[in-house]
């Protein structure tokens, strides 16, 4: 029986295995630990009595990333290094466009077959599909990221987190699982790969500087495990009291982990699941239920980050209120340096820019405003794409785009009461803002960090 469960897996192409190393192609799930595609790659390895060595390409410039994301991914690969090569196992990261890289170094290192992971990303499925076609060998896909293998959740595009909840919660007796422990490799290549130079690496990237690393947050696999017992043991039970209040430290975290794989969210959704109580209940409800809605969302909607991907009566509305008078009506660059007539707007832009990071339930109202302040839906979801992408140390993630839709077009909600711009898409106002938390306190507290 193998470690890994069948359904995880996809062949890419119908490619032969042939004689040679086992090569995992690692993108979306950088972690050793509890990686259902390393797990995958080293079981066929040791059957076949192999090498077992990592590829991680690396793009130099992935969808409007910038060197704050690149630094914190970048030191979580590090990590990764060591950890294999410790195990036995090689690490080669080259620069290049990922989908050709792989398949030189597939020739290099004389490659039997490559097993890779799975985004729904379209510049991940371009990548896989250019080395399904150029790769002389196999290609399978595992998906090491959901709980429930994202083609066993559903067939197809969901309507809501309600009509995808029964579909998971149905397989997470099969699915939600301990992982077993990688084990060091008993076979290796010839000639060992070199050590990755990481200074030189930098020097190969074409990325924008001027948004700098983040420094309170440390990345990595042990760094990730740190902040998930610290959340699980002190603050998981009461996460649905305190998770709207951007006030009160009531959320994880874990968002930049759980982005770069640094952690799998299965084992933060296992360890969890062990805890009884709402607490619990409303963290897994976020962490599977709506982020595998997201991920669903992305590998079915090829526009995912566009308009067209509104429900219909979302577009619908939304069209008939575009002539609506704007009462504020800000440009990208206003937007981008927190310059508009809302303090707590302002606020929150301000501190994703600095921190790289913006509270969940904030997060929500600030793709609203944009709506509300921008010539049209489409002119919004680009500026509020752009900035999540850039700042965001979790952007160019499902989730953000799937949250950004939710915002501006209703997706995975429902019609709310009609209103100027936003019709019957759902509204938020600062009152609502002001109930739910003390906004003074909040805006007081971003400039006096200015300050
Ligand atoms: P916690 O509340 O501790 O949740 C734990 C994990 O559950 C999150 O890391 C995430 O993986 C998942 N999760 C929580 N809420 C959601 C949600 N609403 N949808 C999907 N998954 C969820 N998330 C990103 O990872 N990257 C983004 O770029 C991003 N942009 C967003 C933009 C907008 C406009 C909105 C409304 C939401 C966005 N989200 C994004 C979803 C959510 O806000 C973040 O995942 C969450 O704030 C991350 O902080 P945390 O890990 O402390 O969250
Ligand atoms: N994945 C890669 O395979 N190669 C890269 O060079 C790369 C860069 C990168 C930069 C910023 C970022 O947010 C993600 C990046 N990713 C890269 C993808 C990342 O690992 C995730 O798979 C996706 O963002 C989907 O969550």
């Amino acid at each position: 029986m193998s470690l890994v469960h069948p359904n995880r897996i996809f062949p890419l192409n119908d490619r032969p295995m042939r004689e040679g190393a086992v090569v995992y192609w690692m993108s979306r799930d950088q972690r050793v630990r509890d990686n259902w595609a390393l797990l995958h790659a080293r079981e066929l390895a040791l059957k076949l009595r192999r090498p077992l060595v990592v590829f991680f390409g690396l793009s130099p410039s992935f969808v409007g990333a910038t060197w704050r994301q690149y630094a914190f991914m970048l030191a979580g690969l590090r990590e990764v290094e060591r950890d294999l090569r410790a195990l036995g196992i090689g690490f080669r990261i080259v620069t290049g466009d990922p989908g050709e890289e792989i398949v030189r170094f597939a020739e290099v290192v004389g490659a039997g077959m490559v097993v890779t992971d799975f985004s729904p990303l379209r510049i991940h499925r371009m990548w896989k599909d250019a080395a399904a076609k150029r790769l002389a060998v196999s290609l399978v896909e595992v998906d090491a990221h959901n709980v429930v293998p994202y083609r066993e959740a559903s067939p197809k595009r969901e309507y809501a987190a309600r009509t995808i909840r029964p579909k998971i919660h149905r397989l997470l007796p099969e699915y939600l699982t301990d992982f077993p422990k990688i084990k060091k490799h008993p076979f290796a290549l010839d000639s060992a790969l070199p050590e990755t130079d990481w200074e030189a690496l930098r020097a190969t990237l074409s990325v924008d500087e001027s948004v700098g690393e983040i420094s309170d947050i440390v990345p990595g696999e042990r760094a990730a495990q740190g902040v998930m017992d610290e959340f699980l043991k002190h603050r998981l039970n009461r996460y649905d009291r305190d998770r709207n209040d951007p006030n009160v430290g009531g959320v994880s975290g874990l968002s930049p982990y759980l982005h770069f794989g640094q952690i799998a969210p299965q084992r933060v959704a296992y360890e969890a699941a062990k805890r009884d109580g709402a607490g619990a209940d409303a963290f897994l409800e976020e962490l599977v239920i709506r982020r595998e809605l997201a991920e669903n969302y992305c590998f079915y909607e090829p526009h995912y980050d566009a308009v067209d991907a509104f429900p219909e009566w979302a577009r619908r509305t939304l069209a008939a209120h575009r002539g609506d008078e704007r009462e504020y009506a800000y440009t990208k660059d206003e937007f981008e340096t927190g310059k508009t007539h809302d303090p707590l707007w302002n606020a929150a832009q301000r501190g994703l820019v600095e921190t790289g990071r913006m509270h969940g339930y904030l997060r929500m109202y600030w793709a609203k405003k944009i709506l509300e302040w921008s010539a049209s839906p489409e002119e919004a979801m680009a500026t509020a794409v752009f900035l999540n992408d850039r700042y965001a140390l979790d952007g160019r993630d499902p989730n953000g785009y799937a949250g950004i839709a939710w915002s501006l077009g209703g997706v995975h909600d429902r019609p709310w009461f009609d209103r100027p711009i936003f019709g019957t898409v759902r509204y938020m106002a600062i009152s609502g803002m002001k109930k739910k938390f003390d906004v003074e306190r909040y805006v007081g507290g971003r400039i006096s960090q200015e300050a």
